[in-house]
Formats: structure tokens, sequence, C-alpha cells
């Protein structure tokens, strides 16, 4: 019998992921209240620790793999915009104490003319953000850098040897939706595609990212879409459907240049249930086979369980044990990062359920009948 547990996959934590408060979002105009609170932090840490797992505290991490990922007048703007915001006095006057965009430099507005960053700071959160729903807060800009530590950590962990093969990082906020140059869906720094450049640099030749969150992982694809080396593959609600993020995710994105068929996407209908999401979990893990890939990223959000109230489809927190098994029987070393989940009673008992299954199946004595 292996002498390690489902129960020891360390818990990587960084004290900040807290401090980030959004506020809200603005939807459609109107300023709700918004899911992506800090107490979904606190609820999963609490679960895990209560079932076992050890916390890890994030440790300080360079730029350089962050910036490897980003361009850095995107890493800049997080950095600063918060504390420009507030000596413009924008918090007075127009009385928005959020960095809030309103102008968006769109194909359609620049139709065959380069986009260049504007002047103005309240014209400037449009040109690093691409929708209304991702504010910038007191204590965004920490947060977000500390999730990348914590993805980071997670990476050093893995990459230590000895026992510890798989690892989980506590990000937050989220960061699939983010791009190379741009932020948005809750997302700032995409901590996932952080975690597979470090794989990457650590010496793992092929990385594979699985993204089980409801919402398709636009910003991972984009960062690693011309890419063969980095394979991504996304189970989530259709965008045709009518959901987030509407412009990307659809099945015949398949990569490009060298890039070509290193992605993946699987849309699906809402109220698909446990059985359909599985059969596409499945794909994915199929795919990672396919790619011969050496180590394994997954972007872990929860919002896809039958309770949340930002996606439809329908899932267990059994479903997310057997995608957590299935995704353990690859035995790659594995960093998990925390993407969306919403359902505040529910959240850390699904990520916990996904945790067993992964440890449970990379832990068990390999088929020999
Ligand atoms: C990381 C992640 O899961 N981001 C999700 C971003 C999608 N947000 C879409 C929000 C649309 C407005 N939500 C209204 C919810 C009403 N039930
Ligand atoms: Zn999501």
């Amino acid at each position: 019998m292996p002498d390690v547990s489902a129960a020891d996959i360390p818990v990587v934590w960084d004290d900040a992921c807290t401090d980030h408060r959004p506020g809200g979002e603005v939807f459609l105009g109107v300023h709700t209240p918004g899911t992506e609170v800090p107490e979904r932090a606190a609820l999963i840490r609490d679960a895990l620790t209560g079932r076992g797992h050890p916390v890890v505290a994030a440790t300080t991490h360079p730029d350089d793999v962050l910036l490897a990922v980003h361009d850095a007048g995107l890493v800049e703007h997080l950095r600063t915009v918060w504390s420009e915001w507030e000596a413009s006095g924008f918090r007075d006057d127009p009385g928005q104490d959020r960095v809030v965009p309103y102008l968006f430099p769109t194909p359609g507005m620049l139709p065959g003319q380069a986009v260049r960053p504007p002047a103005a700071l309240h014209a400037r959160a449009g040109f690093y953000c691409y929708d209304t729903m991702t504010l910038v807060g007191p204590g965004t800009w920490e947060a977000a850098r500390g999730a990348v530590d914590a993805a980071l950590t997670a990476v050093d962990l893995v990459c230590a040897g000895g026992p510890v093969r798989q690892a989980y990082a506590l990000c937050r906020p989220p960061g699939h939706h983010a791009t190379a140059t741009a932020y948005g869906g809750s997302c700032y720094l995409n901590n996932a595609a952080v975690a597979a450049t470090a794989l990457r640099l650590n010496g793992f030749d092929r990385v594979a990212v699985v993204d089980v969150d409801a919402h398709h992982a636009n910003g991972t694809q984009s960062l690693f879409y011309d890419r063969a080396d980095v394979l991504v593959a996304s189970v989530h609600v259709d965008p045709d459907a009518g959901w987030f993020p509407h412009y990307l995710g659809r099945a015949d994105e398949r990569g490009s240049g060298p890039g070509a068929g290193a992605n993946l996407n699987l849309p699906l209908a809402p109220g698909t249930g446990d059985d359909g999401w599985l059969a596409a979990v499945d794909q994915a893990v199929d795919a990672v086979r396919g790619h011969g890939s050496d180590a394994l990223v997954v972007s872990l959000g929860v919002d896809a369980a039958a309770d949340d109230p930002e996606s439809p489809l329908r899932v267990t927190a059994d479903g997310y044990r057997a995608a957590g098994a299935r995704l353990g029987d690859l035995r790659l070393p594995t960093v998990v990062v925390q993407e969306g989940g919403y359902h505040l009673p529910s959240v850390g008992g699904l990520v916990a359920a996904a945790l067993d299954g992964l440890g449970c199946a990379a832990s068990a004595p390999t088929g020999g009948a």
C-alpha cells in the first residue's frame, strides 16, 4: 500500500488573497454585489484543512516567469492603477471607488489602425481590461501577485522531488480569463499559465493544462494557441448557448501554426450534468495522453456545480471527485490551481472532492490485473 493519501496534497496559501475586494461587478451597467468574494478562499482553505490537507505558505518569487506570460505594460498597470485612481480623485468625482473601464479600443473603433495606450488614466482601464466586471480596488494587485506566488510555490513543491507529486494552489483571484495583454472575467494574472510556464522552465518538455472551470479558458488558450509544447484542453458551457466569454471556446478553435491540434475545446449544453461532463473530461484526459505530456496543470474551477450561480452545467460533488480520479489516473506531476466556484455553502466541499479523487487515483496501486 502506498503511504500517501489524498489528504497529503499540500494547499499553498497566500494571506493576501483575501485582501482583494473588488466590491462587486458592473454587469450591464449596473453595480451588482458580484460573486467572486473573499469568503470563497477562506471557505476552501477551511474545508481542506478540516480534511487533513497541510497548508504551505506561498513564498515570494521574482517576476521572471510572470513576465514570460504577461506583457510588462499589463503588469505595470495592475501594479499601479489603484493608487493612481485614488490619487486622481475618482472616488469623489465621479464617485467611483473601484477602477472601472468605460471605453474599449475594439477592432471596429480602430479599423486598420494600431492601438496605442491612451494618456488618460480612466481611458487606460479599458486598454487593459476587456469587460466591466473585473474591478480593481485596494488589495487587488497584492492578491493577484500572491496568487502567482502560490502557483509558483506549488510548482516548486512538485519539482522538488520526493513524495509530493501533486500540489494545490488556492489562487484568488482566479486567472484563466487573463491573456498576455488583458484582464477580465474576474481574472488579472493567469496563474495556470504561469504554472505551466514554470514547469517548462523546470525541465518538463510537454505540459498539459486541463481546465474544468464552467467557463472557457480563453486566456490560457490565447497564451498557448500557437505552441505545441503546451496543450490546453477546456471543458465548459457552450458560448454559443449564450455564456461568458461569448467570443471564444468553440470546438473549431484547435490551435494555430506549430500549435495546430494542441488546443481542445469541449463546449457543453446548459444542463449537461455529471455523465456528459465526465465524458468531456475523459476526452480531455485522452488528449493529454495523445499529447505525451510529462506534467499537468489543472485549472480547477468548481462553478460547473449544480448550485453555482454562474453556470448551468449541474455537476455534483461526486462528479468532481470522478473528474479528479480521471486526472489522477494520468499519474503525472500535477499542479492544481483554483479558478472559479461561487456557491459559498458548497465550494469547499467541491474542491475537497476533486482533490480527493485526484490524490486517491494517483496513489492507488497501478493496475497489475
Ligand atoms: C473565473 C470565472 O469563473 N470567471 C467567471 C466570469 C464570468 N462572469 C460572468 C458574469 C455574468 C454576470 N453574472 C450574473 C450572475 C447572476 N446569476
Ligand atoms: Zn468560471
